[in-house]
Parts: structure tokens; sequence; C-alpha cells
């Protein structure tokens, strides 16, 4: 779909997918080794004075993701993609269709793309932040003719996502890396079907501070990325650890460098179903067309520090140019006072998270369906980007 410019690495013939994963698998191999060496994982740890332990942070700034391991248990699990089943089972059959939805959801919930095709690499979409084209694999004659790669404004759309979204481990984490005062700004579910799943062209995600003169390698905050499957070379994420202290990549010259779009160094984030990621948005990261036999289906909760979204202007992937004050973070903020409400009804025996900023805020923002209809729905017109 994308043009093909002289950087981009593109085999004459068309390559199947078969082809494809061959192509993936010493890269792949290799990339699991780095992977597992880098000993960035293990389940969430507070120290006894209740704050994230420092070798995890200290893990998570050095190479820029931390794998957190059985964050989700079993039966939230099973929640979960129930959810995101019953979602796609309800995604109109083609992108031209979505207008006839008739949910009251004002951003369409659903983005779809060509099967293994690369629908951003080498374009100008999003800012440009996604210069090289990836390999784009054929589809054998038998596939569809679209697949569903994202949905936007998880919590209104699952219930199962708004109560992960109160998960006070995930808080906690979250507080421990961009202190008490975080602040939201979207949540969206990547869908890479097993044979189907598009690439995501390698990019950085911040679009804001990177020459702000007090840049720091956390001026665009991170992601969760909750995995509801196993996360594999195949279908998953790749990083080049430690990129996120480094400014801007060079994504052209790192592709040419490597011979092909498997930027040497990478690793992919490997993890289990039910783990959750932490990646910082500097980190340079990527996927690959999904010519796996392996599902991902991967739930992200973005936060930012307060003071790099206080009052400040930015221009949104699509060109749009907004301020944030106060009110809209407080607004957007409401939202995860009554995930940690609903998440306290439906598991009453954890320990609610308390957010300190609203600490007292509590009554105000408690999770029924008179607040699903007037404050949840369409609550991601107010998702903040930086
Ligand atoms: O899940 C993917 O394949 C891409 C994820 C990504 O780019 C992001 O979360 O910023
Ligand atoms: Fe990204």
């Amino acid at each position: 779909m994308a043009m093909t410019e002289a950087t981009s690495i593109q085999t004459p013939a068309p390559l199947t997918a078969q082809d494809h994963a061959r192509a993936m698998a010493d890269y792949s191999r290799a990339g699991e080794a780095r992977a597992w060496a880098l000993g960035n994982r293990g389940p969430i740890r507070f120290a006894s004075d209740g704050k994230l332990d420092p070798a995890i942070l200290d893990s998570y700034w050095t190479h820029g993701f931390y794998v957190f391991e059985g964050v989700v248990g079993p039966e939230e699990l099973g929640e979960l993609r129930a959810d995101v089943d019953r979602v796609l089972a309800r995604a109109p059959a083609s992108p031209d269709a979505d207008v006839d939805r008739k949910d009251g959801i004002i951003k369409p919930p659903y983005r779809w793309a060509k099967p293994l095709s690369d629908p951003v690499g080498g374009t100008d979409a999003n800012n440009g932040r996604h210069p090289v084209e990836m390999l784009e694999p054929t589809l054998g004659e038998s596939g569809p003719a679209w697949t569903v790669e994202l949905l936007d404004g998880n919590l209104h759309l699952m219930d199962a996502a708004l109560r992960l979204y109160g998960h006070p481990g995930l808080l906690g984490v979250a507080a421990g890396i961009l202190g008490d005062d975080f602040v939201p700004y979207n949540e969206v579910t990547f869908v890479k079907e097993a044979g189907l799943g598009p690439s995501v062209a390698w990019h950085q995600d911040g679009t804001t501070h990177w020459t702000a003169p007090d840049w720091d390698m956390g001026a665009h905050g991170f992601n969760f990325m909750t995995q509801l499957y196993p996360s594999t070379a195949g279908n998953g994420v790749w990083v080049l650890p430690g990129s996120h202290k480094l400014g801007k990549a060079d994504i052209k010259k790192l592709v040419s460098g490597s011979g092909s779009d498997r930027i040497e160094g990478a690793v992919p984030m490997l993890c289990a179903a039910g783990d959750t990621i932490v990646t910082n948005r500097q980190l340079l990261h990527g996927s690959f067309a999904n010519s796996s036999p392996d599902r991902r289906i991967t739930l992200n909760e973005g936060f930012f520090p307060r003071k790099r979204v206080l009052g400040v202007t930015a221009r949104r992937l699509h060109g749009v140019v907004e301020t944030y004050d106060l009110t809209r973070i407080n607004e957007r903020l409401r939202i995860l006072l009554m995930a940690i409400d609903a998440r306290r009804q439906r598991f009453p025996q954890e320990k609610a998270y308390v957010y300190k900023p609203l600490a007292g805020r509590e009554d105000e923002n408690r999770w029924n369906e008179t607040a699903r209809e007037t404050v949840l729905k369409n609550y991601n017109q107010r998702d903040m980007f930086i």
C-alpha cells in the first residue's frame, strides 16, 4: 500500500507469508536470546516503604522496558479475552460499513488494514514518524480483504478493560515511574491475528518534547501493554533497548545499515499471557507482519508525566492543535477513579489504589450504569497526545 522509497527494502518477487516467516527465523532466534539476557522481568514488587522496587525502576530506565509477570490471573484474563472477542464480533465487515454503526460512539472504534500489509511505513501518516516501509508478504488467495488492527477507546468498549485500568499494582508502577500525579492519555487495543496482522513500521511515539531544553529519557511517558496471549518474536513488538535515552533515532540509517527492516540489535518483548510490559514511548519500536501462527492482542494504557502535559500545546497525529489545561486533565482522570471503583466492585478483596491528587473525590466518581452513559461514553474525546 505504502509508497516505496529508495531506502525501503522490498524484494522484487512477491514474498509469501512462508518466505517472510523463514526470513524472520534467524533474526528471531538471535533476538530472543538477547531479550532473555536483559533480565528485565519479574512480578510487580514494592519495597517496604510502599514504593516500586528501585531495582525494577533501574532496569526500566536502563533498557526502556520491563516485563511484569503474572499481572492478570486466569479469571480476569478470560474476561478480557471474552470482551475483546465480543467487540471484534460486532465489527462491521469493512471500513466503509463503519459509518453505519449505531452505538453512539463518536470516534470510530475500529481501524482496519489489509492483511500482512504495512499501512504507514514510508508515508507521511502520523507526522511522518514511520519513515521506512516494512516487508509486506502476500496473503494466500483464501484470505479476507481486511483485518481489524486496532480498537480505540478500550474503556468504553470493554468493562473488563475498565477494571484492568484500575489495577492497583499497575497504578503503583505508574506512580513509581512518573510520580503520584501521573496523567492518562489513551487506551487502545492492538490486534494482530495469526497470519493476518499488519506490521507497525519502526517509530518512536512522542511528538512534542524532542527538542525541549529540558528533554530527558522520560519526556513522553510510557505505555502499559497487557498481553492477552503470549507475545512472541513473530507477533510481538520489537524494540531497540536503550534507544529512549538517545533522542530521535535515524531509522532510515538503521534499516539501511542492517540491510533489511530487521534492525540489528533489536529484541522482541517476549512474555506470557497475563503479563504487562511497560514500554517507554521514546524507545524505538515496531512490529512485523504477523506471518506466525499465533494471535496477539495487546491492551495499551498510556501515561504521561504531569509536567509534560499540563499547559502544553500539542499537534495530534492527524494535525489538530490542542492545549491541555487542568480542567481537561481532571476530566480525563475521572475515568481512572471510575475504573478503580469498577475494579473494587469486581475484586472486593483487593486493596483499591488511591490516586493521591484526587483523594477524597471517590464518591463523585462511582461506577454505575448512569456513569457509563453520562461520563464514560465517548471519554476518549478527551484523550491527550504529546
Ligand atoms: O502493538 C504494536 O504492534 C505496536 C504498538 C505501538 O506502536 C505502540 O503501542 O506505541
Ligand atoms: Fe508506537
